[in-house]
């Protein structure tokens, strides 16, 4: 438990604010430490915090002296030349041999030692020691950094205070204060100084480390990045701000403060979630977005919850004050859609930035009440932003990310998507990640919400710097700022400002916030908000007068009204207004139920075929492995035959694509290889690491590029990354493929909040494919069933609605509908609809079932010319042998969908009955296919109509088609149900019961 703000009359003591060296030069050390760990009694962090300071990262401290040592004995301290000379450290394996110091240890001069003559061991230890001090502020000053605004909740050291741990090798007296000491090239405090006393060297670093910034990176592997932010934050002056400067944060601080008090006047009881206690936030994002665009940014997309996101649209990206206001007037909406709450929407804004004079893109991606599911969403747009640009380094499309303090380390997706930030076909090149950190999540403390002291551990995963900053000091956050952009801008990694502030309200504007934290809001409702203590600052100070910050602050005041009177004459509100990625040009001239043709010319298979079964051209050296060889081979047969199997059929889908200049990008757990070995679209060089080719990156010469990545072990984050990746650009097939199609529901609230409804809720179109393998083979409970149920019950067809029959009948339920779900049950099909993803004249989200023994089965091949031009998808494949032939004859039509189409015609051929059962697939399954299955029923006047599948009762299709057959059938003929009984597990573990179930099913459904 961490920051056990009850214990905050003590944390208030006159101890907790003393400077360190101030209290040291007036008593005793052991006294003062005593008293020191009683105030900092209230603040225990656990292990991470705890960790000794001569750990991990001092190894690399020593070599660095080493290191330093090596090329220039005078550039370290005598203490490191004494030690390093008298061969007692031995370097590791990696470092360059000793060389000989021609330099004698007594030609050094430093404070305490006598030109000339050898340091004594005392003048060596303490010089050490001041080595030390000084880098225990740069590991643990942070523990004891005055953040908290409210100076309540202040963290806590079991059993070991952290100010101690500061101050654990100090062993100087007051006597010892003027010493001169020379500092190490691990510090910049020094400036142009290479010596300074011990009084100063104590007071600059705790006026860097431990003042209203707490810097967390000592952790991070890479010395060159260590040194970088030990420079951002040491170097004397670096908080200097000129008057403009500052009058700029007030003109910040005032707009982002009047919004939320404009909003709390004109709709006192809306919720809005405002900003309030950490308004300093838009002045922060103004900061970061300024100083990137400086450094070469133009495009900047940021995802955020819903705290300050009104004052975020509006102060930030400036969106016209007027749209935002209309939101709350209730208004009816003027376009299609079902909405959703103002703090949610995204936004998109093309704009001058005033203060760099360059243009620059802003982007708010919509997003749901599922707290931090939008990271994933950002990365992928970002990502694919970047791929679009031509911008390899990220240096032009950047990410912000933006959370609240109990979601950043309560919500697993925050580690998966931090997890991507470095994987090749993932990283975004840094993302600046900021912590509206309120020290609340809505009524839970976080002593109770995390395990760890601070709500930012979690990027420390990822080497992250860790900026904390207290919220109330406006000039600190610039600096953290200013240093995060351009730590994005120069090592292209993650970082976190982490804006230690409070929440003025409760939880929202009509949440009372003293039921559960009553002492907190105490002290909340005397504390001056951030504006007024800026302004009082700048006035105290002459940089401002009282008259200039009231002009300022009345200012926005009209400006406000102004849009809030424009506001007011709005009728309607319009979803479009927020839509955070416009595809422009794509919509515009096109017919919107007309689909282009799917298939293509048989050359087109022939030459993507051969390329597909081939090894890389010209490289005979490139040894492959044996098998593969033997897959090539099959490949090459079947070009040959002009078949396709699945593997075959899918990268004829891709291949011709790509020639069309669409990017083709799968991603997903093993995908490279295929979870079933059987798409093998990189091969690896036997002999040599990382030698690979890919045929299909090799297609055309001017084909559009092919991308395909196996993906971390997530699905939460990486499918909301193609989702994301699937909003930037409507003209490329962006795939996600489960390894199980179970595996999908970790990523429920993407599928849920993003895929099914993204529409609906923010006019976005998204056309995303997702490949779920699915069967019941007797494989146990999971990785049989990727629970169609689930999607099909989301569709948002209407059951017992016929649409009006039509020669455009499928294209406009496909407009109509939200998603589409579909298990194919050939090759073809399923080339097919992979390109008809293309070929819409909108976007759709396609769930796919996909199969695992199909890929491999030999009837599951589909010929060249159901794939070449002329062919289509066929929504529904009828019986095409003596039963279809003959359907006077039919005494029983099972309609099924997927692979057990196979097993029910492998058991009615065993049973001679080909004549008499007709077998009719259902490959889309959603949007219901209700004039072909009528038009199939009606073939079979007479016959009996049953639905067969493998799944349990209460799972599969059945519950989604029954009351569609019904109404297809016009509520004039049944529908009955063969399959396995409901059941709560979706299969089962026992390879008997699984065949002695399936035999049930065939036996069932194949008799008359
Ligand atoms: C995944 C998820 N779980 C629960 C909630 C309900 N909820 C909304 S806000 C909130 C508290 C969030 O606290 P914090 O992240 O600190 O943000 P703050 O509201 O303090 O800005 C909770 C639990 C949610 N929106 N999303
Ligand atoms: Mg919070």
């Amino acid at each position: 438990m961490h920051r056990a703000h009850t214990a905050f009359s003590l944390a208030l003591s006159p101890m907790a604010h003393k400077n360190f060296a101030t209290w040291l030069l007036k008593s005793s050390s052991s006294q003062q430490m005593a008293k020191v760990t009683a105030a900092a009694a209230v603040r225990t962090y656990n292990s991470a915090a705890a960790e000794p300071f001569a750990n991990g990262s001092t190894a690399s401290y020593v070599e660095e002296m080493y290191n330093a040592w090596l090329r220039d004995p005078t550039s370290v301290h005598t203490s490191w030349d004494a030690y390093f000379r008298s061969n007692s450290y031995v370097s590791p394996p990696n470092l360059a041999p000793v060389q000989a110091n021609t330099l004698p240890l007594t030609s050094f001069n430093f404070g305490g030692a006598v030109a000339g003559a050898a340091p004594d061991s005392k003048t060596i230890d303490d010089h050490l020691a001041v080595q030390a001090i000084i880098r225990s502020y740069q590991i643990r000053g942070h523990n004891i950094a005055h953040l908290d605004p409210l100076e309540i909740n202040t963290p806590e050291l079991p059993g070991n205070s952290s100010t101690k741990s500061i101050y654990a090798n100090f062993s100087f007296g007051e006597q010892d204060m003027d010493r001169q000491f020379k500092l190490p090239s691990t510090t910049f405090i020094g400036g142009d100084e290479a010596s300074l006393p011990l009084k100063e060297i104590l007071n600059r670093l705790e006026n860097v480390y431990c003042n209203k910034i707490g810097v967390e990176f000592m952790f991070i592997n890479s010395l060159e990045q260590c040194n970088w932010i030990r420079k951002r934050f040491e170097t004397p002056g670096v908080l200097n701000f000129s008057p403009e400067e500052k009058r700029l944060i007030l003109a910040r601080l005032t707009r982002a403060t009047g919004f939320e008090a404009f909003l709390a006047k004109k709709y006192s009881s809306e919720k809005r979630f405002g900003l309030e206690g950490c308004e300093i936030m838009i002045p922060a994002l103004k900061e970061i977005i300024d100083v990137s665009t400086e450094l070469g940014v133009e495009s900047v997309i940021m995802g955020m919850p819903h705290r300050g996101r009104l004052n975020t649209l509006a102060n930030v990206c400036r969106k016209p004050l007027n749209q935002i206001f209309t939101q709350f007037a209730g208004l009816e909406a003027a376009d299609d859609g079902s909405g959703d709450v103002k703090y949610h929407l995204g936004t998109y804004i093309e704009r001058l930035n005033r203060v760099t004079n360059k243009n620059i893109r802003l982007a708010v991606v919509a997003n749901p009440s599922h707290l931090e599911a939008v990271d994933p969403v950002v990365q992928g747009k970002t990502r694919a932003e970047q791929f679009y640009r031509g911008d390899q380094e990220g240096k032009k499309v950047m990410s912000i990310l933006i959370h609240g303090d109990a979601a950043f380390c309560g919500q697993g997706v925050v580690y998966e998507t931090m997890h991507l930030s470095d994987l090749p076909d993932y990283t975004t090149h840094g993302t600046i990640h900021v912590v509206a950190n309120n020290q609340i999540g809505f009524t839970t403390d976080p002593r109770f919400s995390r395990s760890s002291p601070y709500c930012t551990d979690v990027a420390r995963v990822v080497n992250a710097p860790i900026f904390h900053v207290n919220a109330d000091d406006p000039e600190a956050v610039m600096h953290v700022c200013k240093v995060a952009a351009e730590w994005r801008a120069t090592f292209h990694k993650d970082c976190v400002i982490d804006l230690v502030g409070y929440r003025r309200n409760g939880h929202n504007e009509i949440d009372e916030p003293m039921f559960t934290q009553p002492l907190m809001y105490q002290k909340i409702r005397k504390h001056k908000n951030c504006l007024d203590l800026y302004a009082d600052k700048l006035i105290a100070e002459g940089t401002v007068t009282g008259e200039e910050v009231k002009s300022v602050a009345a200012k926005y005041e009209n400006i406000c009204e102004e849009a809030f009177a424009l506001a007011k004459t709005e009728t309607h509100v319009k979803y479009k207004d927020w839509l955070d990625s416009p595809w422009s040009g794509f919509f515009e001239g096109k017919d919107p139920l007309k689909v282009a043709p799917t298939g293509v010319k048989e050359e087109t298979l022939i030459h993507i075929g051969n390329r597909f079964s081939s090894p890389p051209p010209n490289a005979a050296e490139f040894v492959i492995h044996k098998g593969l060889l033997r897959v090539l081979a099959a490949r090459k047969a079947m070009v040959d035959e002009k078949v396709a199997d699945w593997a075959l059929g899918e990268a004829m889908a891709f291949g011709s694509l790509l020639k069309e200049g669409i990017h083709v990008r799968l991603s997903g757990q093993d995908v490279e290889r295929g979870t079933f070995s059987h798409r093998h679209h990189v091969l690896h060089h036997q002999l040599v690491d990382k030698a690979t080719y890919n045929s299909l990156q090799h297609m055309y010469p001017d084909q559009a590029p092919y991308s395909v990545s196996n993906s971390s072990l997530s699905e939460y984050a990486v499918l909301g990354f193609e989702h994301g990746y699937s909003m930037t650009n409507p003209n490329a097939l962006v795939l996600w493929e489960a390894q199980f199609g179970d595996f999908s529901n970790t990523a429920q609230s993407i599928i849920d909040q993003f895929i099914s409804s993204g529409q609906s809720k923010w006019v976005r179109q998204s056309g995303l494919v997702m490949l779920l393998p699915h069967g019941m083979e007797g494989m146990g409970p999971e990785h049989s069933s990727c629970r169609v149920e689930r999607f099909l019950q989301m569709s948002s067809d209407d059951p017992d609605y016929f649409p009006p029959e039509s020669d455009e009948f499928g294209v406009r339920q496909l407009h109509d509908i939200n998603w589409i779900v579909a298990n194919c049950s050939t090759p073809a099909n399923y080339y097919h609809i992979l390109r008809r993803q293309i070929a819409l004249p909108f976007r759709k989200p396609l769930i796919l079932c996909t199969p695992k023994s199909l890929l491999r089965h030999p009837e599951a091949k589909s010929p060249f010319s159901e794939m070449s031009e002329g062919s289509e998808f066929q929504r529904i494949i009828p019986d095409n042998g003596p039963a279809g032939q003959n359907p006077s004859n039919v005494k029983k039509v099972v309609f099924c969908s997927g692979r057990v189409y196979y097993d029910l015609t492998k058991t009615r051929r065993e049973k001679q009955l080909e004549g008499e059962i007709a077998i009719v697939r259902v490959e889309q399954i959603s949007p219901f296919p209700f004039d072909l299955v009528k038009e199939q029923a009606n073939l079979y006047k007479n016959a009996e109509l049953v639905w067969a599948q493998e799944e349990h009762k209460n799972q599969g299709s059945w519950t989604y088609v029954q009351p569609r057959f019904l109404t297809a059938l016009n509520h004039s003929r049944d529908v009955s149900y063969v399959g396995r009984a409901c059941g709560a597990s979706t299969a089962t573990g026992s390879k008997a019961q699984h065949i002695r179930e399936l035999n049930a099913l065939l036996n069932d459904a194949i008799s008359t």
